[in-house]
């Protein structure tokens, strides 16, 4: 008998690649997705293959974290094996603009999941994975960031996502569910949400190298990062669930990167090094070099591009009213006891998103070059 498996936040970033991987596994996998009024299935439509397909082993079901009566039925319908409580209002600047539906929907939706387990009678069957994140370190207490080091939410998300973690925490010691909370540091990749640092910088680096873009407006740049793929993350999810008890853990990769370097790194890649001059808000990005070759490489023509030219500049728009400075973890509990090993570093994520983003930005430019109009997705 196939293993089921229930995700929500199924659409987001994780829950695709989560998705994917546990359907090579062989789960029956069920994901929740919400209501929207365009379709906000992109990153998963190539692994649903409709409802009239016979051997289809991926199901969708509306819902949402907020709707208790909802998630309690579903959970009664699928009777998972493992749930991934992936669904979140997961932006962090925009949790200081709508706290209280991000506590309701980050913090209260967790509640709502464990409760239903404990409610069916679902205890002894079913594993809970909650997504907590490094964001509860804050104002970090001690570097690195390892599972017993102090929080110190800064953001209303942060708060939210300290509630969650602790209720996963209180029922697994109360009723003996196998929660598990993993904290897991930044990861990226190419289906990354596009208000996101990283993948801001990749496709506002690709299109800049297209001639589709001026410039690239961005906040705190000398912010640090713990960046891994979310290709990585996303297994590491299923093994803690496999793990033989329910415990707490610290996934990251052990090396921190400023905003500013990500920057460079994404530039370089198109053959455009970037030097960063002046302070403070008066900081900007300027062309120092153009490799023509490395251009060349990717199909790129920089002529439109000089030494000089201002490409980053700061807005203060994008800073938040209270700051996470430094994040880098410590995940020598997941090496030792999971086997924790990463596939991509640093560089290699880089390459993967600015891959991707170069394809997606020159489908753009051909569709822009016939004459069609092309989204410009500010924000
Ligand atoms: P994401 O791309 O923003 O995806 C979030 C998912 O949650 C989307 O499917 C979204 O649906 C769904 N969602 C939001 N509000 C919902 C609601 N009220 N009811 C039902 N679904 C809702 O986030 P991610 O990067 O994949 O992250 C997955 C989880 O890990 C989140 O809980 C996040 O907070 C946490 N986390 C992420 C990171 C990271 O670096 N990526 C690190 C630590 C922890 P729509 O598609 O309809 O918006
Ligand atoms: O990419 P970010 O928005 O990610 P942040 O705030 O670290 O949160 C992400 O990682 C958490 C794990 O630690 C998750 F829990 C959370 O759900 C989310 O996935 O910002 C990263 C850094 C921040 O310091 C921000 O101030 O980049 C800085 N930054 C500078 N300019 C910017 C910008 N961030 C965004 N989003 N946009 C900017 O223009």
């Amino acid at each position: 008998m196939a293993k089921v498996a229930l995700i929500t936040g199924v659409t987001g970033q994780d829950g695709a690649y989560l998705s994917e991987f546990l359907l090579s596994k062989g789960y029956e996998v069920h994901g929740i997705k919400r209501r929207a009024s365009l379709f906000n299935t992109d990153r998963i439509d190539h692994l649903f293959e409709g409802h009239h397909c016979k051997h289809n082993n991926f199901y969708l079901h509306y819902g949402d974290m907020t709707d208790s009566m909802n998630l309690t039925r579903l959970i009664a319908d699928i009777c998972p094996d493992e749930i991934y409580n992936l669904a979140a209002q997961s932006h962090v600047a925009v949790s200081f603009e709508t706290p209280e539906y991000t506590a309701n929907a980050d913090g209260i939706g967790t509640l709502r999941i464990l409760d239903a387990v404990r409610f069916l009678k679902l205890i002894d069957k079913c594993r809970i994975y909650q997504a907590s994140t490094s964001e509860l370190y804050g104002k970090v207490q001690e570097i690195p960031q390892n599972e017993k080091t102090p929080f110190y939410p800064r953001s209303p998300y942060a708060v939210a996502k300290m509630y969650a973690y602790w209720i996963t925490v209180n029922y697994r010691e109360a009723y003996n569910v196998f929660a598990c909370n993993g904290i897991l540091f930044n990861h990226e990749s190419p289906v990354r949400g596009e208000t996101f640092v990283t993948r801001k910088i990749t496709r506002a680096a690709a299109k800049i190298s297209l001639n589709l873009q001026e410039k690239l407006y961005l906040g705190n740049l000398d912010a640090k990062r713990d960046w891994g793929h979310a290709k990585d993350y996303v297994k590491m999810m299923w093994m803690i669930l496999q793990y033989k008890d329910p415990e707490d853990w610290v996934i990251a990769t052990g090396q921190t990167t400023m905003v500013r370097d990500f920057v460079k790194l994404a530039f370089e890649y198109c053959g455009i090094a970037l030097e960063f001059v002046g302070k403070g808000i008066d900081e900007k990005g300027v062309i120092a070099k153009l490799d023509f070759h490395k251009a060349k490489e990717h199909h790129l023509d920089l002529s439109h591009l000089k030494i000089g030219q201002e490409l980053v500049c700061v807005d203060p728009q994008y800073f938040r009213p209270t700051e996470v400075d430094l994040l880098l973890g410590d995940p020598s509990k997941a090496e030792e006891k999971l086997g924790w090993n990463r596939e991509f570093n640093l560089e290699d994520l880089v390459c993967d998103m600015m891959r991707s983003d170069l394809k997606l930005m020159n489908k753009d430019k051909y569709l822009q070059e016939g004459g069609y109009t092309i989204m410009r997705y500010y924000e």
